[in-house]
């Protein structure tokens, strides 16, 4: 009897610890590349976006040495990335990857920049794939290209009637707007104004690669465009009120460095500051090895350094990888941002070399921290933490956020360079903030009645509202622990080429703040809508239409229970189900118990009665 009630306790107690175990184990592995890629094993990363509208974003790669174009699918059980339908090319391989809604139909098509495999000219042909309601319907290469241009084209909406436009070089190296219509017609061409040169009336020419961007930088809710030309970044305000010229030159920003010894990454737009508008941060490198590597932030009048120090705790020196003319991703000295951490500061990804010691590569986080001494009156800087993405990052060469498990915590992929050429990679963002967010996609707001209508998993009938959307701004307000107001914007989609990999919707991290978010603005062509008193840790759907009166724009909000509030859930399960085992075993035992007594009692009976 004692003998079996203590294997009984020992099972007991072995079974808590699974079940405490069980709700713990499951933040420690950082590396998900199985769990998220499966058996895809090569490929580029190229972009983004929701091609099947099941509010998943999927993975357009590039394989096979940039000769196949196949989109993952997102999915919520492993693996999260799943192959679906490809594209194949023979003679050419493919530079760059825009998906967009090009014909206005509502559904996702996939532009693609070609080039032939021996070429090493900049001039790319551009094809579309289009989106059909069964999936992706191939272009041949042996059709004439819809178009051609010098450098890799931005994606914008010219005329805001959420199709998707093109702006770039032509081949002939002038500065255009391809319009695309609600038909699979040849796009509308229209050349952009001259800026204004001075004297020497020469048109700069656009710098290739460059760092466009299609941006509200005048906080007006109207997209505006940001042109890299060798000397300058030239900003022209979007404007609405004279139909014939749609871009207006306002005014440029300097950034060119004394001498020529100089490399220049790409720009990226981010709230540095968390002061409700977007910095330009721009690394540089101040010669041509990158030996001199630092992060510039124009502060609405200059560009100030911050001055990273790029010395790891090994006292090895790092720095910025200067352009590979032949490797897809290092072509351009490129940051990524993302909140990883979840306080509501832009966080950055990027991709250094070591300048002493053995070479070596590898992709870091450079996490936005305050900053006592930088240059006023900038009050923040990036810190480079060397072992964020451990353990993975042997030869990784460019990192991009992703959201893998639809939780608002942004997680992040990587890309190896082994000698076959490029491997994905998945790392988990697992560090336990338990920090609030809100998630915003805006999207075309178009709809097509020729569409089968989708079913939810619970039979709902789903409602689909277009795709990825260039351009529109979204802040918000909100009060955080201390009592203090707090506020941010970012843009959506703003650069589209030289794998600019951003994502085509937004998380703001909110900190530990578990307030309400006062209000949300989304704002595009001159509108906007405010929303007031939304629930942390929501995803927000926004769908601008009609796109003229933003009273009527929908937004439709999907709450994510926190991962505090899961954990308690299954703590308290936990507990439930120790409790129900601790009275079944005293249950039983007293049932065994009785049982023992009865049968005593009737020995007894049996041996009085004797
Ligand atoms: C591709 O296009 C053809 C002709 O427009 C159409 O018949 C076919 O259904 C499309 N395929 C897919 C997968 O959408
Ligand atoms: C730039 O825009 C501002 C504000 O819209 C305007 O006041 C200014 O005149 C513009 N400058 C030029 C050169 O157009
Ligand atoms: C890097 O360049 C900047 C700007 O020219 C200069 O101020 C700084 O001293 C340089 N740093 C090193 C380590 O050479
Ligand atoms: C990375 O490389 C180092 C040295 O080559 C090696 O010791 C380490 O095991 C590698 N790490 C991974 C995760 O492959
Ligand atoms: C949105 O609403 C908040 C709170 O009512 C207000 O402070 C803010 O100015 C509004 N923003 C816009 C753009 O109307
Ligand atoms: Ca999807
Ligand atoms: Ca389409
Ligand atoms: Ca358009």
């Amino acid at each position: 009897m004692f003998q079996y009630n203590t294997v009984f306790n020992r099972k007991l107690v072995l079974f808590t610890v699974f079940i405490v175990a069980l709700s713990f184990t499951h933040t420690k592995a950082n590396d998900v590349t199985n769990q998220v890629f499966g058996n895809v094993k090569e490929g580029i990363v190229a972009a983004f976006g929701d091609f099947n509208s099941d509010e998943l974003t999927d993975v357009f790669m590039l394989k096979d040495r940039q000769q196949i174009l196949q989109i993952l699918y997102g999915a919520d059980t492993d693996p999260l990335l799943r192959s679906g339908p490809y594209c194949h090319y023979t003679d050419y391989k493919i530079v760059s990857v825009i998906p967009g809604d090009f014909d206005g139909d509502a559904l996702m098509d996939v532009l693609v920049a070609i080039k032939p495999l021996t070429s090493s000219d900049n001039v790319y042909r551009i094809y579309i794939h289009w989106g059909g309601p069964e999936g992706l319907n191939c272009t041949s290469e042996k059709e004439e290209p819809l178009l051609k241009t010098k450098g890799e084209p931005l994606a914008l909406d010219f005329n805001r009637d959420m199709v998707i436009d093109l702006y770039g070089l032509n081949e002939f190296g002038e500065r255009t707007f391809w319009i695309f219509q609600k038909s699979r017609v040849p796009p509308q061409v229209r050349h952009q104004a001259n800026p204004p040169t001075g004297e020497n009336s020469v048109v700069p020419s656009m710098r290739i690669p460059n760092a466009n961007a299609y941006l509200d930088m005048n906080g007006d809710f109207v997209a505006d465009l940001f042109v890299q030309t060798d000397k300058f970044y030239e900003v022209w305000y979007g404007c609405t009120e004279d139909p014939m010229e749609d871009f207006i030159f306002n005014h440029t920003i300097d950034n060119s460095i004394v001498g020529s010894d100089y490399n220049l990454g790409q720009a990226v737009f981010a709230d540095f500051e968390l002061e409700g508008v977007e910095n330009i941060i721009l690394p540089v490198c101040f010669h041509k090895d990158c030996s001199n590597s630092t992060i510039l932030v124009h502060d609405g009048r200059n560009f100030r350094d911050i001055h990273v120090n790029f010395k790891d705790p090994q006292a090895v020196m790092w720095s910025f990888v200067p352009p590979i003319e032949e490797d897809a991703y290092l072509k351009t000295i490129t940051a990524r941002s993302g909140d990883f951490n979840m306080d509501g500061y832009p966080d950055l990804i990027m991709t250094l070399q070591t300048l002493t010691g053995p070479k070596r590569m590898q992709t870091f986080l450079l996490e936005n921290i305050p900053c006592s001494m930088c240059n006023p009156p900038l009050k923040r800087t990036f810190e480079v933490k060397w072992n964020a993405l451990n353990p993975m990052g042997n030869n990784t060469v460019a990192g991009a956020f992703y959201d893998f498990y639809q939780d608002g915590v942004l997680d992040v992929i990587l890309i190896e360079k082994t000698n076959k050429g490029y491997r994905p990679l998945a790392f988990r963002n697992t560090l336990d903030y338990d920090a609030n967010f809100v998630k915003v996609i805006v999207l075309t707001g178009l709809i097509n009645k020729k569409n089968p209508t989708l079913h939810t998993p619970l039979g709902r009938k789903k409602r689909t509202y277009g795709t990825n959307l260039p351009g529109p701004r979204i802040t918000y307000f909100t009060t955080t622990q201390e009592g203090d107001l707090q506020r941010g914007s970012s843009v959506q989609l703003p650069q589209s080429s030289y794998f600019a990999l951003q994502l085509p919707y937004t998380i703001f991290g909110l900190g530990r703040t578990p307030n309400f978010v006062d209000s949300l603005t989304v704002g595009l062509g001159h509108m906007s809508r405010n929303w007031t008193q939304l629930i942390p840790n929501s995803q927000i759907i926004v769908v601008p239409k009609p796109v003229d009166d933003p009273q009527r724009w929908k937004a439709q909000l999907f709450v994510t229970p926190s991962k505090l509030i899961v954990m308690s859930v299954v703590a308290l399960g936990g507990t439930c189900l120790v409790i129900v085992l601790i009275i079944l075993v005293l249950y039983i035992k007293e049932k065994r118990e009785d049982k023992q007594e009865k049968l005593q009692e009737a020995h007894r009976f049996h041996f009085d009665a004797m």
